[in-house]
C-alpha cells in the first residue's frame, strides 16, 4: 500500500520521528506544537523581552516559579491547584515531566492503565521503563462501570484530557467518580491536561474535584501547545499531598531549575490568556477547524469523527477503504506533512489506519493549503 517510506511508518517510526521529518516541509501540519501567529497583545509581550529578561535576572527563583504557576493555574480555571513549592515541579516540557513521572512510577508499579488512543510517546516512555500497560478506551472512561477503569493489578491510571488526537474531555462528574474509586483502591490518578487551554469544558477546577475525592494524584500541566513562543515553554508536575512516590527525587536527578526567563514569560502570557487571550486562541482554532472541514467538504466519504473537538488537532476519517499511510506518503511527496493515526492506537494499531491527524495551530493559509492538498490526494485516481 504505502510506497517507499510507508513501511517505516507501520513498523518502527514513532509520531515524533514523522514530525521531525516535517520540520523542513513547505506545509507542516504534523506536530501539535503552537505555530500560529502571535496575537497583537502577545507580540507586545515579545517586544518587551529584553526588559523581562532583566527582571527575571533580578528576581528570586522560588518567587518567579510560584508567580508563573499561580498565573497559569488562574488562567486555566485551576483555582485550587496547590502552589506550595513541594507540590509542583516545573520542567522544560511536558515530555520531561512525563519521563520523570514514569521513572518514579516504575519504582513502585508494574502495571499502569493508559487512555487509548493517545500520543505514542506516553506509552513509549512508560514501556521504556518496563511498565505493563492496560488500554483504557475512551468509552469506558466516559461511562459505564467505573471499576472497568481500574483493572486488577493496576497501580496507576493515566488519562489525557482533553485527549490527543480525539479532543475527548473527561467531564467533572466522571472525574469525581474515577477519583473516588482511585482513593478507595489506593490507585494513583494521573491526568495529562496539556490541551486544556483550548477547551473551556476542560477548565472546571480539577484540583477541587481531586482534593474532595482525597485520592493520590499527579497532574501534568503544560504551556507547550498553546502559545507560539518558539518552544519556550513549561511542563509541570502537580502533586497531591502524601503522593508517596519518589517524584521530587527523580526530578532532582534530571534538573535543578527551568529558565527564570521562561517563568517570567509564562506569567505574562498567562495574564494575557486570562485577560482575553484564551478566547482569542480558541476562536483562531475554531476558524482553522472550519477552514479544514470546508476544504474537504466535497470529497466523497471523508468525515470528521470528532465533531465536538476543540483541541488544536483534527482527525480526518478518510473513508472508502483508503489507507492513511498511503495518503500520508502521497502528501509527503508533495511537501505536505500530516500524521497517520496508527501509532496513536498503541494497543491496536490497525484501529488507526483510516485516520489522519491535521494540526490546526498554524496560520490559516497553512491549514487551507494542507486541506486542499489532502482533498486532491484523496480524490485523485490511485
Ligand atoms: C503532538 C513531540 C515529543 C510532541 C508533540 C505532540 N514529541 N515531545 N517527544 O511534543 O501532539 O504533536 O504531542
Amino acid at each position: 500500500m504505502a510506497i517507499e517510506g510507508g513501511a517505516v511508518v507501520s513498523t518502527s517510526a514513532n509520531l515524533t520521528e514523522l514530525e521531525t521529518r516535517a520540520l523542513e516541509a513547505a506545509i507542516n501540519v504534523a506536530d501539535g506544537h503552537a505555530r500560529q501567529y502571535l496575537t497583537p497583545a502577545q507580540q507586545q509581550i515579545v517586544d518587551d523581552f529584553p526588559r523581562l529578561f532583566k527582571e527575571a535576572e533580578r528576581m528570586s527563583y522560588p518567587e518567579l516559579n510560584a508567580r508563573a504557576m499561580r498565573a497559569l493555574m488562574r488562567a486555566l480555571g485551576q483555582h485550587e491547584a496547590p502552589i506550595a513549592e513541594s507540590r509542583f515541579l516545573t520542567c522544560y516540557a511536558s515530555s520531561v515531566a512525563m519521563e520523570i513521572l514514569a521513572r518514579a512510577l516504575s519504582d513502585r508499579f508494574r502495571s499502569v492503565g493508559l487512555i487509548h488512543p493517545t500520543f505514542d510517546n506516553i506509552p513509549d516512555i512508560l514501556r521504556g521503563l518496563r511498565i505493563d500497560l492496560t488500554p483504557l478506551g475512551e468509552p469506558a472512561l466516559l461511562s459505564g462501570d467505573v471499576s472497568d477503569v481500574l483493572p486488577p493489578g493496576v497501580g496507576c491510571v493515566f488519562i489525557t484530557t482533553p485527549n490527543n488526537p480525539t479532543g475527548t474531555v473527561l467531564p467533572e462528574e466522571r472525574l469525581a467518580l474515577i477519583a473516588r474509586a482511585c482513593e478507595h483502591r489506593d490507585v494513583v490518578l494521573v491526568l495529562d491536561t496539556s490541551f486544556r487551554g483550548f477547551d473551556p469544558r476542560a477548565q472546571y477546577d480539577h484540583y477541587a474535584v481531586l482534593e474532595r475525592a482525597g485520592c493520590r494524584y499527579v497532574v501534568i500541566e503544560d504551556t507547550g501547545k498553546i502559545w507560539p513562543t518558539l518552544d519556550l515553554k513549561l511542563g509541570c508536575l502537580v502533586l497531591s499531598d502524601r503522593i508517596d512516590l519518589p517524584i521530587a527525587r527523580v526530578y532532582s536527578d534530571i534538573l535543578l531549575n527551568v529558565s527564570p526567563f521562561v517563568l517570567a514569560m509564562v506569567e505574562k502570557f498567562a495574564e494575557d490568556a486570562a485577560g482575553g487571550g484564551l478566547p482569542a486562541l480558541q476562536a483562531g482554532i475554531a476558524e482553522n477547524r472550519r477552514l479544514l472541514r470546508s476544504t474537504l467538504a466535497y470529497v466523497p466519504n471523508v468525515s470528521f469523527p470528532d465533531p465536538d473537538s476543540r483541541v488544536s488537532v483534527e482527525r480526518v476519517l478518510i473513508g472508502d477503504g483508503r489507507d492513511a499511510v498511503a495518503a500520508w506518503e502521497t502528501l509527503r511527496q508533495r511537501g505536505v506533512h500530516v500524521l497517520p493515526c496508527r501509532p496513536f492506537h498503541w494497543a491496536n494499531g490497525s484501529e488507526g489506519d483510516a485516520f489522519i491527524r491535521v494540526a490546526l495551530a498554524r496560520p490559516p493559509a497553512v491549514v487551507e493549503a494542507a486541506g486542499r492538498a489532502l482533498a486532491s490526494a484523496l480524490t485523485a485516481r490511485a
